[in-house]
C-alpha cells in the first residue's frame, strides 16, 4: 500500500522553514459547529485574523483521504460543502483510508498541527466531560489528546454545555497546564468565567509563550491551554446563557442525541434559542482566539530562540 497522504501546504512549509510563526486551525467548527456557509465565512475570517497579526494559517481538514495543513481556499470551500465526517484519533485512519472528506476536530487538529512542526493552535472552545458522563461516559477524545500532544490551544476555555467543574479536573489530574490570559478564572466560552481555577495566570503573550517554551524545554509531556476569555462585549447575557442551556440540554436527552451527534447538536440549540446571539459570541471569541494564537506563536519563537 502507498504511504497516506499528509501533505504540509507550501505556504505553511515555507513559513516553518524560515522560522516564522503559524497557527493552525480546525474545520469541525466549519463543517458541524457553524450553520453553512457562516463555518466557511468564518474559516476565512480566523485566516484573516491570523494574518493580520503577522502569521500564517494552517487550516486542517482531509480531502479524499489526504490530510491537508493548509487547506488552500478552495480547498476550505470545497470541504464546507461537503458531507465530511467529524473526525477525532478514533475514525482518523478508517476516513483516510476510505478516500473520504473529514472535518478535524481538536484532538485530529492537534495530532495534524503537531506532526508538521506547528506549536499553536486556535480553536472555539475545547470538548470536555459531557454532563451525562456518569451515565454516557461520553468525555471528549479532545482531552486525552492534548495530554499526549506537544502543542498549545488557544482556546476560551471548554463549551458551557459540558460539566465544566469535571473537565477541569480531568485535565488536572492528566497534567494539562491550563494558563489564564488576563484570568484566574477558567473561561466557560460564551460567558467570562466559570468560578473555577487556572493553574496560572498569564497577562501578556510574552508570559505564555515563556511558560510554554519552559515546559517544551523542561521535555514536559503532552500540551497546554491558553484560556482566553470572550470580549467582555460579545459575552451572551446571563440570563439568556443559562435559560438556553437548560433547553438545549433538555432537548437533547429527548431526542436521544449520542456520541459525535452531541456536540454539534447543542451548539445549534443554543444558536436557534438564543436568536442567533449564541452563534455571533461563538464568531467574535474564534477571532479574538485566532488573533491571540498569532501573537503567541510570535513570541513563542523569540522565547526559544537561542540566547
Ligand atoms: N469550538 C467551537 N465550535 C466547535 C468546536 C470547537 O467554537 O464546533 C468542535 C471542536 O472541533 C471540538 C469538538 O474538538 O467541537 C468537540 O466535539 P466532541 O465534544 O464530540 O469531542
Ligand atoms: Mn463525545
Amino acid at each position: 500500500m502507498t504511504k497516506p497522504s499528509f501533505l504540509v501546504a507550501e505556504p505553511v512549509a515555507a513559513a516553518l522553514a524560515a522560522g516564522e510563526p503559524v497557527v493552525a486551525l480546525e474545520t469541525t467548527l466549519v463543517t458541524h459547529g457553524l450553520p453553512h456557509p457562516r463555518g466557511l465565512l468564518t474559516a476565512q475570517a480566523l485566516e484573516t485574523a491570523v494574518r493580520e497579526h503577522h502569521a500564517t494559517p494552517a487550516t486542517i481538514g482531509i480531502l479524499d483521504g489526504a490530510i491537508r495543513v493548509g487547506l488552500t481556499e478552495s480547498e476550505l470551500e470545497r470541504l464546507a460543502a461537503s458531507d465530511a465526517v467529524k473526525v477525532n484519533l478514533g475514525n482518523l485512519a478508517a476516513v483516510v483510508a476510505a478516500g473520504r472528506a473529514g472535518s478535524t476536530t481538536v484532538a485530529a487538529t492537534a495530532w495534524a498541527a503537531a506532526r508538521a512542526g506547528i506549536r499553536v493552535f486556535a480553536t472555539g472552545g475545547i470538548g470536555g466531560v459531557h454532563r451525562d458522563a456518569p451515565e454516557s461516559g461520553d468525555v471528549s477524545a479532545d482531552i486525552p489528546a492534548l495530554a499526549r500532544l506537544p502543542i498549545a490551544v488557544v482556546c476560551a476555555g471548554a463549551k458551557a454545555i459540558l460539566d465544566l467543574p469535571r473537565t477541569r479536573e480531568l485535565l488536572e489530574t492528566l497534567g494539562v497546564p491550563v494558563l489564564g490570559l488576563g484570568t484566574d478564572d477558567f473561561p466557560a466560552f460564551y460567558r467570562r468565567s466559570s468560578g473555577l481555577a487556572v493553574d496560572a495566570r498569564c497577562d501578556t503573550p510574552a508570559e505564555v509563550a515563556a511558560a510554554i517554551a519552559t515546559h517544551a524545554l523542561l521535555e514536559l509531556p503532552g500540551g497546554m491551554i491558553v484560556a482566553n476569555p470572550i470580549p467582555a462585549e460579545h459575552e451572551l447575557a446571563a440570563d439568556l446563557h443559562d435559560a438556553a442551556l437548560v433547553m438545549a440540554l433538555t432537548d437533547a436527552a429527548a431526542a436521544g442525541i449520542r456520541g459525535r451527534g452531541v456536540t454539534p447538536f447543542l451548539l445549534d440549540r443554543m444558536r436557534v434559542l438564543t436568536g442567533e446571539a449564541s452563534l455571533r459570541a461563538n464568531e467574535a471569541l474564534l477571532r479574538h482566539n485566532a488573533a491571540m494564537a498569532a501573537e503567541i506563536a510570535r513570541a513563542l519563537l523569540a522565547a526559544l530562540r537561542p540566547r
